[in-house]
């Protein structure tokens, strides 16, 4: 069986919104007209509350994948929940869907509706002729249940069936900065293929001796250096092990490095110039988006080589260009974890970054109270209204903390 791995959509993205749109779009249809079924580990919304908008863009894509005529169908399901279609698009909730217990996620209204299984907590059987596989999923669940979760539910592959393993996480060798993270070695054994989200550029790795695939987002978010590589998702063959990524015709991104060490603005400019012509040489219909990364030390102040590079960007037409010059300050080297983990960091969206802040903090003011850390983040920011958040945030501290 061809099994599809499309990750990390983030409908009603607002920088990119169309783009979320179309390229969720191609890459779900691409991967329909593939694979005999689809699996996505996370992440279709950009919200853990989009709007009425967003959710139609969700039903109207997912409504095309229920209308094929798929030959693999879902036979059977084993989990806490229920289903309420057979076609093998199988979901879990993401990061930025989760919401705190007892409220519905939006995948979760997707499968009420039938438009995919939810796969969350389960295990659900996929069947193409005489063959039968299974996907087991853990939906993304805060970094400090998530070791518990897998205790609690103890995954295992279904004997004699090929037998997929889907998450939403941080994996600690990809994101080293929380022992909460959990590790390659945490992941239940014995699965034949392991799928995860959260992570927006591509990553293939060795789980257990099995492959590990996280295919990234299909939209450019964090306009970080990962995410230069084209989008796309994978296609997993069951039969033969191998796996191929496919590309979508995403926006193009690139970043363009210049050190501005013992230069005159006037060169810089010129190297601006020319790195810009280079980039936007070939004609293609979405302007690509250029990020300009002042590097180096300068006897010149970095405010008058950004003014004049600012008047150059004003008037490119081809490209959406950026200036970045969080360099400049602090060029000297940093210690190899130091540096290791502000690479990881630049992978994370602002929210998850601003967890990591959140948690750092918290553990300086040695933080024990009743409620998980991660918890409390989600509480604080699951609404607009400041009031509201902190009042319920503090009842539930102060009835789970004892005295
Ligand atoms: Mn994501």
């Amino acid at each position: 069986m061809k099994v599809a791995i499309v990750s990390d959509l983030h409908l009603g993205y607002e920088r990119f919104y169309d783009d979320a749109y179309t390229q969720a779009s191609e890459a779900l249809t691409k991967a329909s007209e593939i694979a005999d079924a689809i699996i996505i580990p996370g992440d279709i919304f950009d919200f853990r509350s989009p709007k009425p908008d967003v959710i139609a863009q969700g039903l109207n894509i997912f409504r095309q994948l229920k209308d094929k005529m798929w030959e693999a169908r879902i036979t059977k399901y084993s989990g806490q929940g229920r289903i309420f279609t057979d076609i093998p698009v199988i979901a879990i909730p993401g990061t930025h869907e989760r919401r705190a217990q007892d409220s519905e996620n939006a995948v979760e209204i997707m499968n009420l509706a039938g438009f995919l299984a939810n796969g969350s907590e389960a295990t659900i059987e996929i069947s193409k002729g005489a063959e039968k596989i299974s996907v087991s999923s853990l939906g993304g669940v805060s970094e400090e249940r998530v070791k518990d979760m897998l205790k609690e539910y103890s995954f295992s592959p279904v004997p004699g069936q090929f037998s997929i393993f889907m998450l939403h996480q941080s994996i600690y060798e990809l994101l080293p900065f929380s022992d909460e993270f959990i590790c390659y070695d945490d992941l239940p054994k014995g699965f034949d293929l392991y799928v995860s989200g959260h992570i927006h550029s591509k990553v293939i790795a060795k789980v257990h001796g099995k492959p590990f695939l996280i295919p990234g987002s299909t939209v450019l978010t964090q306009l970080k250096d990962g995410e230069q590589e084209p989008k796309g998702f994978f296609v997993f063959d069951t039969q033969t092990n191998e796996y191929k990524f496919h590309e979508i015709s995403s926006r193009k991104f690139m970043v363009e490095r210049i050190d501005i060490s013992d230069k005159d603005p006037s060169q810089i400019k010129m190297e601006v110039v020319e790195k810009l012509a280079k980039a936007t040489k070939s004609k293609v219909q979405n302007k690509p988006i250029i990020r300009i990364v002042l590097e180096g030390r300068s006897n010149e102040s970095t405010k008058q080589i950004s003014m004049e590079i600012s008047e150059i960007i004003k008037n490119e037409t081809n490209a959406v260009v950026e200036l970045s010059k969080g360099n400049v300050e602090n060029y000297e080297m940093e210690s190899n974890i130091e540096s290791l983990r502000q690479k990881s960091i630049e992978n994370l969206s602002i929210k998850d970054y601003g967890m990591v802040l959140f948690l750092e903090r918290l553990k300086d003011n040695n933080y024990k109270l009743g409620v998980s850390a991660s918890e409390l983040f989600d509480m604080l920011t699951a609404d607009t209204n400041k009031e509201k958040v902190i009042k319920k945030a503090t009842d539930i501290v102060l009835e789970s903390t004892p005295p």
